[in-house]
């Protein structure tokens, strides 16, 4: 995939400062397609680490392990976003930051293994049609070119699919470890993983403990491992896995899935058209979010003024989207 390797390139480069979040729990409900991985793994897995590319939390890899001793590697490779125009308007009337555009991609000069890619999302209901498509270097643009649309008279609705790999297991040789405690203490906590202190550069990092059998394929006492690997995540250690580059190549991935965000800017109340309706819903919600409630989907759609969360920046951006559409009729 053309775009995919470019991406992944940047990411590379970007690898290096990963960080990791140490609540694990609130990783699972900031990423839903965690819930997904988790379930393919089987009962009893979980996720072991996750990191964060950059400061910006807008790509993740996370690591689930499976009670066999499987480590498995999710990498989420980017974000796709389509959009559709309101009637009469083209790419031209929507003001985009600097490094991103909306161009008409169709994917058919993409290469076979790539082609297969997006059918299986297309088989499982992710829409990939030719269309126009946000394109942008950096996931910081990323996020300053989705609120330009959003905000945006020109745009109807926006399509973000997400596209996550799966790799068979993760290279995972040595750890990283930001602590105050000594490494033969941190080692002592645990002995199943079979932790020494690595020459390896610790990179801002107090120090790196390789394992004495690399967590993968697959560990030899998995059930040991299993629970202290669960204790590590559990703990409030600030540690990230480093992996073997060698095997973050997209054509290593097993399974490539997705999931799919519609949203229809300035739609508050989700029926479909934007008007005066959706700016009274947004204003009711505000002064009285419990007997006035926006949905989920609702509440993404009405966010639109840049600013998160829901506040008059929005209703008066709702009132200009469907000012933009009475100029136009
Ligand atoms: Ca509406
Ligand atoms: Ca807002």
């Amino acid at each position: 995939m053309k775009k995919t390797k470019r991406f992944l390139a940047a990411m590379m480069a970007a690898a290096m400062m990963f960080s990791t979040m140490p609540a694990l729990a609130s990783a699972t409900s900031f990423y839903p397609d965690m819930q997904k991985a988790l379930d393919e793994c089987g009962e009893g897995a979980v996720v072991v680490n996750v990191a964060y590319t950059s400061t910006d939390k807008d790509a993740a890899t996370y690591y689930v392990l499976d009670k066999n001793g499987n480590m498995v590697r999710f990498f989420e490779v980017e974000t796709i976003v389509s959009v559709k125009f309101r009637n009469g308007y083209t790419a031209d009337d929507v003001e985009l930051p600097e490094g991103t555009s909306i161009r008409y991609e169709d994917y058919s000069n993409y290469p076979d293994a790539a082609i297969k890619q997006l059918e299986k999302l297309r088989a499982d209901g992710i829409d990939l049609s030719p269309g126009y498509y946000l394109h942008y270097k950096y996931f910081d643009d990323k996020k300053t070119a989705l609120a330009a649309i959003k905000a945006s008279p020109a745009i109807e609705q926006i399509n973000a699919v997400t596209v996550i790999e799966k790799y068979p297991w993760a290279g995972v040789s040595n750890i990283a470890v930001n602590t105050e405690m000594s490494a033969e203490d941190f080692i002592a906590l645990y002995p199943e993983l079979g932790l020494t202190l690595s020459d390896t550069a610790s990179n801002g990092y107090s120090y790196v403990l390789d394992l004495a059998d690399a967590i993968s394929p697959r560990m030899k006492e998995p059930e040991k491992a299993y629970e202290a690997m669960i204790r590590l995540a559990e703990s409030d250690a600030d540690y990230k896995f480093n992996v073997g580059m060698a095997e973050w190549e997209s054509d290593n991935a097993i399974d490539t899935f997705g999931r799919s965000e519609i949203c229809t800017p300035g739609d508050a109340n989700c029926n479909g058209t934007v008007d005066v309706a959706d700016v009274v819903a947004v204003l009711q919600y505000m002064t009285n979010s419990t007997k006035y409630p926006l949905s989920d989907q609702g509440i993404i759609n009405a966010d639109i003024d840049g600013e998160d969360g829901i506040t008059g920046g929005d209703a008066s951006a709702i009132q200009r989207i469907d000012a933009g559409i009475w100029d136009e009729s």
